[in-house]
């Protein structure tokens, strides 16, 4: 049976994956941990795993459903898990947008078989990978504001020692007016 390694995530600008990865060079050792390529940043909102083309199809009919409003993300905060060895970048208080679409997306996406993580959501984007070591964060004061509008479906592979993403499918939140 063929299947697919998917996630929902928001995607970033291209204007802004530009600055945190200046921003992450800037401020980061440069031993810190395996930077995520920029064309990469993006903020997971449901992780599927391995998916079947028929469980896919099913979310996505799910997902063209889903009458959200759009959010603005304050990107202020920053923090290091040693366990998982990510150094990511979030946000101080999550808007309740984003949290709603996310349980949603997660909840779908239990009903149809695949497991979600049983540690509360933790909005995140992954700045660095393997960061074992304790890793010096930059202080408070960084501030990046985004406006939401889509989410996306995105297939992950690992060939030729790198990681892609391709996004399949993207649909619209409500705007302010319509939410
Ligand atoms: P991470 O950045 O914190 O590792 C694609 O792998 C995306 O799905 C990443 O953003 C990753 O989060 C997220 N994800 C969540 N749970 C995962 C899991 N069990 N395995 C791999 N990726 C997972």
């Amino acid at each position: 049976m063929a299947t697919q390694r998917l996630f929902f995530a928001l995607e970033l600008p291209d204007a802004l994956q530009q600055q945190l990865v200046q921003w992450r060079a800037d401020c980061f050792a440069a031993d810190a941990g395996k930077p995520v390529a920029a064309a990469n940043l993006h903020l997971t909102l449901a992780f599927l795993g391995e998916v079947s083309t028929e469980t896919a199809g099913q979310l996505q009919q799910l997902a063209a459903r889903i009458l959200q409003p759009g959010f603005t993300l304050d990107l202020d905060d920053a923090g290091h898990w040693p366990r998982p060895g990510v150094v990511w970048l979030g946000c101080q208080r999550a808007p309740r947008g984003l949290l709603q679409l996310a349980n949603l997306l997660r909840a779908q996406a239990a009903r149809h078989g695949c497991a979600q993580s049983t540690q509360p959501f933790h909005p995140h984007i992954t700045l660095l990978r393997h960061a074992a070591q304790a890793v010096a964060l930059p202080p408070r004061g960084f501030h990046w504001r985004v406006e939401v509008s889509h989410f996306a479906l995105f297939a992950s592979s690992f060939t030729q020692g790198r990681t892609r993403y391709r996004r399949l499918a993207r649909w619209p939140l409500l705007s302010a007016a319509g939410a």
